[in-house]
């Protein structure tokens, strides 16, 4: 047993206190508190600059903003989606009475497989929806050409993906829709949070009004809306949270660095793949546990939780084992074989602004010595 204070898997970034304590001062002064305040809108205009892209919508968390997405873009009937993600992504579609059908993931990107996605189309499918899983960005042109041949829509669930860019630019300009998630686990945090991103004013109206119950005005009320505003205090943290990202993910890149070196060398421990021409933002650090290291991976999670090293098995179980998923035909293991596999093979370490040399040395000699 350890008795050195626990590390989690992250830890999230607050700026200093006394930042925001202005933004404070002046939310208690206007008494502004939600629906569209002034550090809303700030924060959307903020946020378009930051990330490149044109239209944003933000949202009380990402998980509204997914389902709200399906809604704007009226998506029915059958969506092709991954298994290897949070569970949030399939239950945006079972929100929307919508019927998720898995396909099996890339081995080396972990996202979506575009080879199988033509197969599981059907004449009731709609929509796809990819995950840039861990902010490595799919494979949006294929997945594009997929879904321009077979008139589909593209939203992708872009929640570890904050300011990843590909040789274009920002990921988030792919699709019809991108959906962002600023959770407190998030590199960009405002404690609960998230967005939508679209490509046009008349999209990004109805999907306002969307957040807001429908409502277009004080009387009229168009459509079966949800309440998916953020608040002006969760706005504020956005404000700050941007001052300092450019540092946050300086530090994050750190911590990936010191791992790849770490474990270099170690055999039966791959570190996920970085593919080429993609600035990253370094939100997770997932390993892939396999032989001939010495132990299995749920034993080196257990052990190095006995360190008081408390890492996370994104994404295990798949999302298709979970119960109300498992009856769907496409959720049936055989279907499903590099996700089943990496799922029991994936540990995602530690990895946060704040994480220093000497402890990321712990994690790594641990990691090194259980596995001999
Ligand atoms: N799509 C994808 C692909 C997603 O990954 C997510 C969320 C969504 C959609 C939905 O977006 P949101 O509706 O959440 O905005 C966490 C997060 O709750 C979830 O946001 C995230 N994905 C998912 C991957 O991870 P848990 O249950 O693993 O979190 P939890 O509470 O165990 O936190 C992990 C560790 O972080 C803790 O052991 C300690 C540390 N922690 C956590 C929180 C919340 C803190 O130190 N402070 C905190 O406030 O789900």
């Amino acid at each position: 047993m350890s008795t050195d204070s626990p590390i989690f898997v992250t830890r999230p970034y607050l700026p200093p206190l006394e930042e925001f304590i202005p933004y404070l001062e002046q939310i208690w002064t206007t008494r502004l508190l939600t629906n569209g305040g002034p550090f809303h809108q700030q924060l959307e205009t903020a946020l378009c600059e930051y990330l490149g892209v044109e239209y944003l919508s933000l949202f009380t968390n990402g998980t509204l903003a997914l389902v709200t997405a399906l809604q704007a873009l009226r998506i029915t009937g059958e969506v092709i989606t991954t298994p290897y993600s949070f569970v949030a992504t399939a239950h945006s579609l079972m929100w929307n009475g919508i019927k998720p059908v898995f396909v099996d993931i890339d081995p080396v990107t972990l996202n979506l497989d575009p080879e199988q996605i033509e197969a599981a189309i059907t004449p009731q499918t709609r929509a796809i929806l990819p995950v840039h899983v861990y902010g490595t960005p799919c494979d949006v042109k294929r997945i594009d050409e997929i879904a321009q041949r077979n008139e589909l829509k593209v939203i992708y669930d872009a929640a570890h993906a904050f300011g990843a860019t590909d040789t274009g630019g920002s990921v988030l300009r792919h699709g019809d829709l991108s959906v962002l998630s600023f959770h407190a686990t998030k590199v960009f945090n405002t404690f609960e949070g998230g967005a939508i991103v679209c490509h046009d004013l008349q999209t990004k109206q109805h999907i306002d009004d969307l957040k807001n119950f429908g409502f277009v005005n004080e009387t009229e009320v168009v459509a079966p809306g949800i309440n998916g505003k953020m608040s002006e205090v969760q706005s504020a943290m956005g404000l700050l949270q941007i001052k300092h990202m450019p540092r946050v993910i300086d530090k994050r890149a750190q911590v990936d660095n010191w791992y790849r070196k770490g474990l270099s060398g170690v055999l039966g421990i791959d570190c996920v793949a970085i593919p080429a021409g993609i600035q990253r933002n370094f939100s997770y650090f997932p390993i892939l546990i396999q032989p001939p290291y010495a132990a299995s991976r749920d034993d080196l999670y257990l052990k190095l939780k006995e360190h008081g090293i408390h890492t996370r098995r994104y994404f295990y179980p798949l999302i298709s084992a979970f119960p109300m998923y498992r009856e769907f035909p496409s959720s049936s293991e055989s279907h499903l074989p590099i996700a089943t596999d990496i799922a029991n093979k994936v540990l995602c370490l530690p990895i946060y602004p704040e994480l220093n040399l000497s402890t990321v040395e712990r994690i790594v000699g641990c990691i090194r010595s259980l596995g001999t």
